[in-house]
């Protein structure tokens, strides 16, 4: 087993790409080190040719991009399978991160978030048109994420996996803003899903302070 010290992963906490990062980490059991670096740092800018966090460093390997990330540490450390050794598991688990990360992020956290938290206005005040305009495509995701949860309270089979590392960064910021809390508060799997893994060590402890608005 790698010495599992020397691991270090690099980004802003409130990034929710970091933040699946530090969750993986922490339902593997692995110690690392934690560097708060923006995007575009030299830090960054050294292994992801487009500046973007997280960034991975674990003794000559260097990596970037948070799912491959988050591969790594499932396969390089022991303890229980993020991403489930079964084949229909495993593309279940894969089908879940790729729609979150192709539809779900762009629309929740790029498009409405963005809007609140990084509007551009020079009073730092929320994007009104930007936000209103996403705001009917909304409902749908979240449909979706109620529904899919339903069942066992994982996306994924009975366990938690590297697919909902991916959600639960996302679901916690949508708690916290006016629309997408209502739109929320009317999925009750969907909520108890939240409540119940925000619980989880793992991910309390990498839980980051909200971006200021
Ligand atoms: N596909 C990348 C997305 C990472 C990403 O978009 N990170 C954001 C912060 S949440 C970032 O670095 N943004 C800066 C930029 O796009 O220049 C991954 O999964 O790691």
């Amino acid at each position: 087993m790698a010495e599992t010290l020397e691991l270090e992963i690099f980004g802003v906490p409130q990034s929710n790409y970091v933040w699946t990062t530090r969750i993986a980490l922490g339902e593997k059991g692995v110690a690392y080190k934690f560097t708060p670096v923006r995007p575009h740092s030299p830090e960054v800018d050294a292994i992801h040719p487009f500046g973007k966090i997280p960034v991975l460093r674990h003794s000559d390997v260097a990596l970037y991009e948070s799912k491959a990330i988050c591969t790594y540490i499932d396969r390089q450390f022991e303890g229980k399978p993020l991403i489930p050794r079964g084949a229909y598991g495993g593309a279940l688990c894969e089908q879940w991160i790729s729609v979150i990360n192709t539809e779900i992020d762009p629309l929740l956290m790029r498009q409405y978030l963005v809007g609140y938290f990084f509007s551009g206005k020079p009073d730092g005040s929320p994007d009104r048109a930007k936000i209103d305009a996403v705001l009917p495509k909304m409902p749908k995701h979240f449909e979706l994420l109620d529904r899919a949860v339903g069942k066992t309270g994982f996306l994924v089979g009975d366990n938690f996996s590297l697919a909902d590392c991916f959600l639960v960064p996302i679901l916690f910021y949508m708690s916290k803003l006016p629309e997408s809390k209502a739109m929320m508060d009317k999925r009750r799997n969907l909520n108890a899903y939240l409540s119940n893994h925000l619980k989880r060590k793992s991910v309390a402890d990498s839980t980051p302070p909200l971006p200021a608005r």
